[in-house]
């Protein structure tokens, strides 16, 4: 008997800066993507390059009805994917959005509903528009409350009865570590003051509140969920030092849903604030948005678990995901030093019920690989068996954590068809049921083919994971 219960959301998930490309069609103005063409950490350009796959990526702009159709196929009952906020607001901080680039997700939209899948949209996937991010310093500027408040309202005005999932701030608790990526802040972590970042991430904090009171206006029926990267912080041995510093750690990349799901910043931020000199400037009102418009549920990505060490001769920084940690001995890690921890999705599933008691959403997950394209019978194909069993391995857990008890709305893989990477921006690093033919260098026709889990998939799906080997 299967574990997942009757309606289960199965779907994928992805970014318009990872796959629309078409950076400067229907209107739409540069958002800083556009000048990250080396990704996550890696200094931006002054204006687009041709060497950013991001310009073109995988063309979904002009090719989002045959995708949407493979999703289909394959039993997608909901699909992700974010707004560019800057094709409805070119530079942010127009008054009139433009309408050619509402019109786009019109026509997403529609195929969705043609195939009954149910869109879930992320609001701000790294995609602050270029102009907010240079000319007003990003997230810092309170300014981009009222920007993000016009372009929520806008969107959720236009969707918001078609349209019943929302998510604010993609990985909100990414901005620890990117600041340009995550808030449009262009300082590096170690140049930007704590002081300033906190203020920023106030901002946001404060307008998802605001997004999702609009919401909740335009349509009662919606459900607004907060994003995080969920990151399971094990104590790299059993000296209560290093409990205690897991339990901190884990403390910081938690502030952010506690703030979105009990409407205000937990005591041991209070501590740290106090003793670090940080006073955030609360504008009138900022304490009861926050404290009324909680989220209705919490989403988030996982990839891997970390440790963490009071030592600090042993605190070195794996490889991995963006909040990173000291590497599990007793895992293995994926071809980009990822480790893999399918029992950590189960523990972060439990904790974060136990703590929240809101409805989760699991809307990343997935196994970057290399993936190699072979002549199958039915034409070229991935024999992606790692995947399968990466996959597999989870959802297995995600079933364990809703035997639990944990209620859980669904499940979005990350990258469903080959996009660009986020930390890399490049696409080397395949995460899809969909092999999309384009490379590193930019070749390639950028014809889909289905992968071996594409099948495997679409039987989850149909068996709602009774087909799941555990
Ligand atoms: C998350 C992001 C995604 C995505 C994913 C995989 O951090 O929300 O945008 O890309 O991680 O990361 P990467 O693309 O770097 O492999």
């Amino acid at each position: 008997m299967s574990n997942f219960p009757e309606g289960f959301l199965w779907g994928g998930a992805t970014a318009a800066n990872q796959i629309e490309g078409a950076y400067d069609e229907g209107g739409k103005g540069l958002s800083i993507q556009d000048v990250m063409p080396h990704g996550g950490t890696a200094p931006s350009t002054e204006g687009p390059t041709e060497d950013n796959l991001k310009l073109e990526a995988i063309d979904f702009y002009h090719r989002y009805a045959e995708d949407i159709a493979l999703f289909a196929e394959m039993g997608f009952s909901v699909f992700r994917f974010s707004i560019a906020w800057s094709r409805i607001f070119p530079r942010g901080d127009e008054e009139e959005p433009n309408e050619e680039g509402l019109k786009f997700y019109d026509r997403v939209i529609d195929e969705c509903e043609k195939h009954g899948i149910e869109p879930l949209i992320t609001l701000s996937h790294y995609e602050t528009p270029l102009a907010l991010a240079r000319e007003y310093g990003g997230w810092r500027d309170r300014k981009l409350v009222d920007f993000f408040a016009r372009y929520a309202h806008t969107v959720l005005e236009r969707y918001g009865a078609r349209v019943k999932y929302w998510l604010t701030f993609n990985e909100i608790n990414a901005i620890l570590h990117l600041p340009f990526m995550a808030g449009g802040i262009e300082l590096d972590r170690e140049n930007l003051a704590d002081q300033e970042l906190y203020q920023a991430i106030h901002h946001e904090l404060v307008v998802s509140a605001l997004a999702t009171k609009i919401a909740h206006e335009v349509n009662p029926e919606i459900k607004v969920g907060c994003m995080a990267i969920a990151v399971p912080r094990y104590p790299l041995t059993p000296d209560p030092r290093d409990v205690r510093q897991a339990q901190w750690e884990s403390q910081q990349d938690m502030l952010f849903a506690d703030v979105h799901c009990r409407g205000e910043y937990p005591a041991s931020a209070k501590r740290y604030f106090r003793e670090n000199g940080i006073e955030i400037e609360f504008a009138e009102g900022d304490a009861e948005l926050l404290k009324e418009h909680t989220v209705d549920f919490v989403s988030f990505s996982y990839y891997m678990s970390a440790c963490s060490t009071a030592d600090p001769d042993k605190q070195v920084r794996g490889e991995g995901n963006i909040m990173g940690g000291v590497p599990n001995p007793t895992l293995q890690a994926s071809e980009w030093g990822w480790q893999i921890d399918p029992v950590g999705l189960r523990v972060v599933m439990n904790d974060f019920w136990d703590r929240w008691n809101k409805p989760l959403f699991v809307v990343e997950n997935g196994l970057g690989a290399r993936d190699v394209l072979i002549d199958g019978p039915d034409g070229p194909t991935v024999e992606d068996d790692y995947r399968i069993e990466y996959m597999n391995d989870h959802l297995v857990q995600v079933g364990e954590a809703i035997a639990d008890g944990v209620e859980c709305w669904g499940y979005t893989s990350w990258g469903c068809i080959d996009l660009v990477s986020a930390s890399k921006a490049e696409l080397s690093k395949r995460y899809g049921f969909i092999y999309v033919d384009r490379n590193d260098d930019g070749t390639g026709t950028l014809d889909r083919y289905r992968k071996k889990s594409f099948d495997w998939y679409a039987e989850v799906i149909r068996t709602n994971g009774d087909s799941l080997k555990a």
